[in-house]
């Protein structure tokens, strides 16, 4: 099998039958003509097919190490399609570090449809099997975590799930396929909010599904066509035009995180950072044999109260201070205020999102210059 620098560049893409463009082409299309009712070329409707997904589901599956992907208008339907698998009554083990948003799905939608879910530390794999129930369908997943940067044993889950007749879902964002494949390791189904990393550039809001089996494959793409959370041909033809660059943009995340992460350790404004390549993160060993590198995010504890640490975020000049993470610009943020407001206060203390908590998505930019942006900010803690 062809490198993953190969495969982002390749995977999934073929020059245009009709007139051979490298690229593919925007199929900026809702409809498509057929020669008789039924007799078409594959593509009835663009809810259903469209040319300029295809080729990004089956680079993504590729890149994922599957057979099947599928892309969702964001990562938040992409994990809805999962939990619309489920039926009343099922009961869901999950995370109880997770992105916001999806905790806020989980609890507030999905909890109203009769899912019943249980938060554990997926970290602790007694607590992942004292949580399971007769009725579990379904053990949700990050690893790492956000924003917390906590891991799980994905090969000891998926053989737990797999035990108890249940699928097992990897939130792959923060890691990427190119740091972390979970369907090699044992998962069912490999979930990202490629508005992230897979993307790469802050412009789109997108998500997909990646998996092996034919069956899962084929109730997800009814899920995805009935419900209709489809990204945009363009929006596709962007995603396609990011992942190009992946594995180049994915390792220099990588060897910036390291060293921006080393640094931020050795600095007196600094209590403690979560950050897996670290050795002095307590899950170092698990992410060395799981991972193949430790990826860009990372989040830290400033020695200060709130107000020291909003004024350090609010002084930062070559970082933009905002929501998401994966773009090739350093973003930073506050969980607390920003990405994790969803999830209630004393949940939030529990997992550890204390109000000096910063999560940072370290970029592609010269790492002297994100370092010297972080030093002047924390001059003013
Ligand atoms: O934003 P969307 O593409 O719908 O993806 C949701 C999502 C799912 N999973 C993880 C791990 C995520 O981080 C996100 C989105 N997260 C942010 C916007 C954030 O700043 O954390």
């Amino acid at each position: 099998m062809p490198s993953i620098d190969t495969l982002a560049v390749h995977a999934g893409v073929e020059p245009d039958p009709l007139t051979g463009a490298v690229m593919t082409p925007i199929y900026q299309t809702s409809t498509y003509a057929q020669t008789g009712p039924g007799e078409h070329k594959g593509y009835e409707y663009s809810r259903t097919d469209n040319p300029t997904r295809t080729p990004l589901q089956r680079s993504l599956a590729e890149l994922e190490g599957g057979q099947h992907a599928l892309v969702f208008a964001s990562g938040m339907s992409a994990t809805d399609a999962v939990l619309n698998l489920l039926s009343a009554g099922d009961h869901v083990v999950a995370g109880d570090d997770l992105y916001g948003g999806t905790y806020r799905l989980f609890t507030q939608v999905a909890a109203r449809r009769g899912l019943e879910f249980t938060f554990v530390d997926t970290g602790d794999l007694t607590k992942v099997e004292e949580a399971m129930r007769p009725s579990t369908k379904l053990v949700w997943t990050e690893s790492p975590t956000n924003p917390m940067m906590r891991l799980c044993d994905i090969g000891a889950i998926g053989r737990l799930a797999k035990a108890s007749g249940a699928l097992m879902a990897v939130d792959n964002t923060f890691a990427t396929p190119y740091f972390q494949r979970p369907l090699a390791l044992g998962a069912d189904i490999v979930m990202h909010s490629m508005t992230k990393f897979l993307n790469g550039h802050s412009d789109v809001v997108m998500g997909c599904l990646a998996l092996r089996d034919d069956d899962l494959m084929r109730r997800l793409k009814f899920l995805q066509n009935s419900i209709g959370a489809v990204p945009a041909p363009m929006d596709c033809f962007l995603a396609l035009r990011g992942i190009k660059t992946f594995a180049l943009r994915m390792q220099r995340h990588g060897e910036n995180g390291l060293r921006i992460a080393s640094w931020l350790e050795a600095h007196p404004k600094i209590v403690k950072v979560f950050f897996p390549g670290l050795a002095s993160h307590p899950q170092h060993d698990l992410a060395a044999r799981q991972m193949s590198g430790f990826g860009g995010m990372m989040s830290f504890l400033v020695r200060s109260d709130l107000a020291g640490t909003l004024r350090f975020l609010s002084s930062v000049r070559l970082c933009a201070l905002a929501e998401s993470l994966g773009g090739v610009e350093t973003l930073i943020e506050h969980p607390a205020i920003m990405t994790h407001a969803s999830v209630p206060p004393e949940v939030r203390r529990e997992i550890g999102i204390h109000d000096n908590l910063v999560r940072l998505s370290v970029g592609i930019e010269a790492p002297e210059d994100i370092e010297a942006d972080l030093e002047h900010a924390l001059g003013t803690v």
